[in-house]
């Protein structure tokens, strides 16, 4: 027994029930009788991984008997979600579970609620990383994900009087089951200090780095199960820790609190997770988590996961590091210093090593988001690895001015270290030099990539740029969040399609049937039922039944234009109470917003209020009722999103051309069957070239649309002035009429509209007004709609995270990567 593999326990609701009692009596210390929803919790929890266990020790096992080229996934963010359900369904073992747990008289649903979900990101990026993993997992690719265990994740949003006030997430309050901490595999990482010249036995010139402090990392893992496959994955998420020096420190000095207070400082590397997803605040600690994390996962690799006589010129057959965005770009300098300084090896055949071993994803097109840190915080910090970057920085301009001979002006827009406004390290441009391949996230995102934000660089290396469109997991996604749709697909085209995405296209002929029409009607209606319930115990608040629900959840960002939708909503308003529209003529509307703003966004905030504030006059309005209502449930997260999505009838994706990325939540909604209202921004434009523009509503400006207005010297007051019904809804917002009779309030953001408006929603504002009317009378063609929203699932399938990660096999990571 002790020399087999490990033995999974009885797969039945017995087995599972010793299983759940074991870890309650012998792991929680309590009886079922005297347990607390929490002890049931944690206990059932690890009774289901104990069905992983097996699995997770046999994938490991079987990677380090037939070793492949692995993925080193480097993020700073993973908006995990909640794990159990997640386990529950890779492992098939809901029904077991809830007829266990129903022994003992316990709910599934009520263990469920009881999991705060790891909020370990801001947004997009952080839930790509989540969904890459799993689908990695599902594929039994070789891969490990690296990223920090922040104690703090993304923040609690709640509303004070309409404002957005955060609150500390104290997701480890409770204790966390899904994680397995492992100090004994603990490592240092060094920070300050400075450098100095010597000679080694050899009589070489070297270079050495003498710190001035360091902190430990603990990784605590966790698993990734792919869909029942029998393969487990693991995330590898870094802690920091105080040194045990600082343990001698207390003995030494006798200062007790002197020493505990560096044990602290310590610590709080990776205390929070920084809220912010569009502007780099250039801040040191944050500095210091990206070095940390990157650091730490290197040395992981190279020391403990590698042969113990590993030669590391092989190093590019064993692994390939995807750079999630910047942040952990600094692993470039990183691998340098260890492979030059630590393992003797000369420049050049380092940087041969380091260009192959990266790869660079590219998450955003805002200038302000790229990251660049000031020289004199990276030298401070990573005296080494500033050298590092000097000596990257000169060979590459070298070269650049031998393609380009004379052009001064090109070296200087290219270099890695800028000098105006200040002199600072370009991430992006770090990236690119180094990285083998860099792409972005959606086809119109990596060519504007391309063509606006690293053009001179796609002239230099025009082989090095790609595209690899995002992707979502359809297992959570779609099985787990939306179960009467799946069940639904299981009978049209056959069990094992959360496997094989591309498959739902065998529902096409079905949009045609009027009985599947109604069926799938029914099951938008049960979402649509479950939500209301959740809403009502979550937030106190009554959606209206019946209506068509128009869903808009991302960030705050003003380039996402969440102003925009409130333009439409008090025009709605504002059309009825006027009496220019009867409304029993109004195709009856609830419009629901979810976002969470970054802590110091001024206007961010202010759009936050200010929905609130039409929330509150709409919905108190007995002229409108049951025909417009406005919901904003605060702290939107992956939990909400699961219940929301799958809800809704119209997706709403309206920022400016040209300005997001990508999107996720777009290709979630059009899977789970709402159309989309969208600008040819990011992956809308492939959304809407797979489902047809019959069932897409596309309105507003192209990019190209957008760059020529910008050049032609855009007024927004001019098409304020120009277009009365836009006046009547500015100016009605401008007097107070949502606000108390305040106008004050609402200033900043009227003022920001009519004289800055960066991301010209006054601009689109009238095709979007046209498009929603004909939204509202498409709507009411019952038939038309459902089949519409048919054909959306059927051929959303190319979405599938499944997809993306083929494309990146293909296109990025290279042979030698096992399926
Ligand atoms: C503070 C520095 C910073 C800058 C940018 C932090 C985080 C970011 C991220 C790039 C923001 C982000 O999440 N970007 C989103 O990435 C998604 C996944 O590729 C895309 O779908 C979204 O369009 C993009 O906004």
């Amino acid at each position: 027994l002790a020399r087999g593999p490990v033995v999974p326990p009885t797969r039945s609701s017995e087995g599972f029930l010793r299983e759940f009692l074991r870890e309650l009596q012998y792991g929680q210390g309590v009886t079922l009788a005297r347990s607390s929803p929490n002890d049931q919790y944690l206990a059932m929890a690890r009774a289901v991984r104990h069905y992983l266990m097996a699995d997770w020790l046999e994938t490991a096992r079987r990677r380090r008997e037939h070793p492949a080229k692995m993925v080193g996934y480097l993020s700073a963010e993973y908006l995990l979600g909640r794990q159990l359900d997640n386990a529950l369904l890779a492992t098939d073992m809901v029904d077991i579970v809830q007829e266990a747990l129903a022994e003992c008289g316990i709910s599934l649903d009520t263990m469920r609620a009881q999991e705060v979900e790891p909020g370990l990101g801001n947004g997009g990026l952080g839930r790509l990383a989540a969904c890459f993993i799993d689908s990695l997992a599902t594929l039994d690719v070789s891969c490990v994900g690296y990223g920090i265990r922040y104690e703090y994740g993304i923040f609690r949003q709640t509303f004070v009087d309409g404002r957005q006030v955060e609150v500390p997430d104290t997701w480890l309050s409770f204790g966390n089951p899904w994680e397995f901490p492992h100090p004994e595999r603990e490592v240092e990482v060094n920070f300050g200090g400075h450098t100095e010249q010597y000679t080694d036995e050899d009589g070489r010139e070297r270079t050495r780095w003498i710190p001035g402090w360091n902190v430990l990392g603990v990784p605590y893992h966790y698993m990734v199960p792919g869909y029942q496959n029998g393969v487990v994955n693991t995330l590898r998420l870094w802690s920091a820790r105080a040194t045990h020096a600082f343990d001698l420190q207390i003995f030494n000095s006798g200062d007790y609190a002197e020493a505990v207070r560096a044990q602290t400082f310590a610590e709080n590397i990776t205390k929070v997770l920084y809220p912010e997803d569009s502007t780099p605040q250039g801040r040191e600690l944050r500095l210091q988590q990206q070095y940390f994390f990157v650091a730490c996962s290197l040395k992981d690799y190279i020391d403990q996961t590698l042969p113990p006589d590993f030669d590391l010129k092989r190093l590019p057959d064993q692994i390939i590091f995807q750079l999630n965005d910047t942040h952990p770009v600094i692993a470039v300098p990183e691998l340098m210093r260890l492979l030059i300084d630590d393992k003797g090896m000369e420049w050049d055949e380092a940087w041969e090593i380091t260009q192959k071993c990266f790869a660079y994803t590219c998450h955003t097109l805002l200038p302000e988001a790229l990251e660049v840190w000031p020289v004199e915080l990276v030298g401070r910090l990573l005296p080494r690895h500033l050298e590092i970057i000097y000596g990257i920085n000169e060979r590459f301009l070298e070269q650049v001015r031998e393609a380009f001979p004379g052009d001064e002006l090109r070296v200087r827009r290219m270099s890695i270290v800028q000098d105006h406004p200040f002199r600072a390290v370009r991430m992006a441009h770090l990236a690119t030099v180094a990285g083998a391949k860099v792409n972005g996230v959606a086809e119109l995102h990596s060519q504007l990539l391309r063509d606006k934000l690293l053009p001179d660089f796609a002239q230099m290396y025009p082989d090095k740029f790609t595209n690899v469109t995002n992707g979502v997991t359809p297992r959570r996604f779609v099985r787990q969040a939306n179960p009467a749709l799946s069940e639904l697909i299981s009978e049209a085209v056959g069990p094992g399609w959360e496997r094989d995405l591309s498959r739902l296209s065998g529902l096409e002929s079905f949009a045609e049937d009027p009985e599947f029409r109604e069926q799938f009607r029914q099951a938008k209606q049960a979402n649509k039922e479950r939500l209301r319930a959740l809403l009502l115990v979550r937030d106190g608040v009554e959606l209206p039944e019946g209506h068509l629900l128009d869903v808009m959840v991302k960030r705050l960002h003003e380039y996402k234009r969440q102003s925009l939708k409130l333009l439409h909503v008090v025009t709605l308003y504002e059309s009825i109470r006027s009496g220019e529209v009867a409304a029993e003529d109004v195709t009856p509307r609830t419009v629901i917003f979810g976002a969470k703003a970054a802590p110091g966004y001024h206007m961010a905030k202010e759009t936050i209020a200010l929905i609130n504030a039409v929330a509150k006059t709409i919905n108190a309005d007995p002229a409108v009722k049951g025909r417009l209502a406005v919901a904003f449930p605060a702290n939107y997260n992956v939990t909400l999103a699961e219940t929301l999505i799958p809800a809704a009838d119209l997706s709403e994706q309206i920022s400016l051309a040209g300005m997001e990325a990508s999107g996720t939540g777009n290709m979630k909604f059009a899977l789970n069957g709402a159309l989309t209202v969208g600008t040819d921004d990011g992956a809308n434009v492939e959304i809407r070239q797979l489902v047809g523009d019959d069932n897409f509503f596309l309105f507003g400006m192209s990019e190209p649309e957008v760059a020529a207005l910008h050049a032609s010297g855009y007024v927004p007051s001019q098409v304020y002035a120009d277009n009365p019904r836009l006046k009547r809804v500015i100016d009605l917002i401008a007097s107070g009429a949502f606000t108390d009779g305040d106008p004050g309030r609402v200033s900043a953001f009227v003022d920001d509209l009519l004289y800055n408006d960066r991301f010209m929603a006054l601009a689109d504002y009238q095709s979007y007004i046209d498009v929603q009317e004909r939204i509202d009378a498409a709507y009411a063609d019952t038939e038309a709609w459902t089949r519409s929203a048919i054909l959306n699932v059927a051929r959303a399938g190319f979405f599938s995270s499944d997809r993306s990660m083929h494309d990146y096999l293909d296109r990025i990571w290279g042979a030698g990567i096992r399926l």
